[in-house]
């Protein structure tokens, strides 16, 4: 049909929705921002696209473009005192920049598992 019903280019290991907030940029801490975000783990990277939406490969690309997050060197943990909210990551980048990652479902284990798996791919690399 030519469409696609996800928005990611490259083979992926695990796609879905999450909420997202950076607290943690360039060394300085930011206000937190919480939004949906379509997810996309791929071999070295997190992508965060703003929606998902049933479209052609070629629109997607010149329409949305994703915010790239570097998985090589980074580390993810359960975030404790970082939110009122339950069963939160906490994904720092290489160059230190801290991102919270949180859904209402268990989902969030499979998330922990699938970049940490990732992450440690990439260490012995
Ligand atoms: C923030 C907002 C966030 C909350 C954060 C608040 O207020 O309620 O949802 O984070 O808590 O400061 P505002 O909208 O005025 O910026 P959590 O949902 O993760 O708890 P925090 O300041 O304790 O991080």
């Amino acid at each position: 049909t030519g469409m696609v019903d996800k928005s990611c280019l490259q083979p992926l290991e695990k796609s879905g929705f999450l909420n997202k907030t950076k607290i943690t940029e360039g060394g300085k801490k930011l206000r937190k921002n919480w939004t949906s975000s379509w997810v996309c783990l791929e071999e070295n990277k997190l992508e965060f696209y703003k929606e998902r939406k049933q479209q052609t490969l070629a629109s997607l690309k010149m329409s949305h473009k994703p915010e790239s997050v570097e998985l090589h060197g980074a580390q993810i943990e359960w975030a404790k005192d970082k939110s009122s909210r339950k069963n939160v990551l906490q994904l720092t980048t290489i160059s230190g920049n801290e991102f919270l990652l949180h859904c209402e479902n268990d989902n969030i284990h499979e998330w922990y598992e699938a970049i940490k798996h990732m992450i440690d791919k990439l260490a012995k690399q």
